[in-house]
């Protein structure tokens, strides 16, 4: 077909393929989630609701694009991470960002109702996106753990700063004075000593966060057959299906890799 005399345009359109070899990381971010909270009434300091919905989208994230190998989440962010040796897209970065987190955002408006229920949806919310590539397994579970390192600091200081501030009856002001300078051990010790919490014992999910990969899982289900001179039959076949796995345990210790050696391919 002969081209038109506007095709040229085409060559202003930039070249954004991810390096080859590389992790592509995708992070996404609920924007303004402070007032979005606020406004959708979420229980301090972690709403189950909102973080089951997150779960809940990036699930049906992982679902939709292959090549996706691991998923991590906490408050209002999840991070998705594709194989090494992807040629989704042709590894174009803003494809991939944007085909995340359009499906996660639409996502998330389209199961709300499952975990809201007849609370309203009062505006639509927006999330950014960001590509970052980690060239080694070393650096992406550095990546992955500095994400969970983040969620168990802000997490222990939400727990302390809003049980004295709903137990103990201080203004968040105060909250926040008293608080200043803490270390992870005064605040476990404020926790223990005057509210009985022993952090340890709180949430997995609100602790670790939300980790989703991939698993086999048998299945086994009844067909029906038919072997020549012989009568139907209802047979039991097994197969293997994969399935989306949630799991809230420690991901920057080495037990869990080893536990989930297909999740990364070797370096070499
Ligand atoms: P941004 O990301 O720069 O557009 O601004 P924000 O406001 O989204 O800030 P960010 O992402 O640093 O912090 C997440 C906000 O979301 C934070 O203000 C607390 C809120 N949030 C997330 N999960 C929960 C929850 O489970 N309960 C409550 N009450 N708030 C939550
Ligand atoms: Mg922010
Ligand atoms: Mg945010
Ligand atoms: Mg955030
Ligand atoms: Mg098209």
């Amino acid at each position: 077909m002969a081209k038109s005399k506007f095709e040229y345009v085409r060559n202003f359109e930039m070249d954004d393929a991810c390096l080859r070899n590389c992790y592509i990381v995708v992070r996404l971010d609920g924007r303004n989630f402070h007032k979005f909270a606020e406004q959708h009434k979420f229980t301090k300091p972690n709403d189950d609701r909102a973080l089951g919905l997150m779960a809940r989208s990036a699930r049906s994230v992982m679902g939709d694009l292959e090549d996706i190998v691991i998923a991590y989440g906490q408050s209002d962010e999840f991070s998705f991470i594709f194989k090494r040796t992807s040629t989704l897209f042709k590894r174009r970065s803003s494809k991939l960002m944007t085909h995340v987190v359009s499906q996660f955002s639409s996502s998330y408006v389209f199961y709300w109702k499952e975990f809201f229920g007849d609370q309203p949806l009062l505006y639509p919310p927006g999330f950014d996106g960001r590509v970052v590539l980690y060239p080694c397994n070393r650096n992406l579970k550095d990546y992955l753990s500095w994400r969970q390192a983040d969620c168990h600091i802000n997490n222990l200081y939400n727990t302390v700063f809003w049980a004295l501030v709903q137990k103990g009856g201080l203004t968040t002001v105060q909250a926040e004075d008293r608080l200043k300078g803490t270390l992870a051990a005064g605040k476990n010790e404020i926790l223990f000593a005057e509210f009985d919490i022993n952090y340890n014992n709180e949430s997995a999910v609100h602790r670790k966060g939300t980790t989703l990969i991939w698993e086999k899982v048998k299945e086994t289900v009844t067909k029906r057959t038919k072997l020549p001179n012989e009568e139907d039959k209802e047979v039991p076949v097994t197969r293997s299906r994969r399935m989306v796995q949630d799991y809230h345990c420690d991901i920057i210790g080495e037990q869990f890799w080893q536990e989930h050696p297909e999740i990364l391919e070797d370096d070499d």
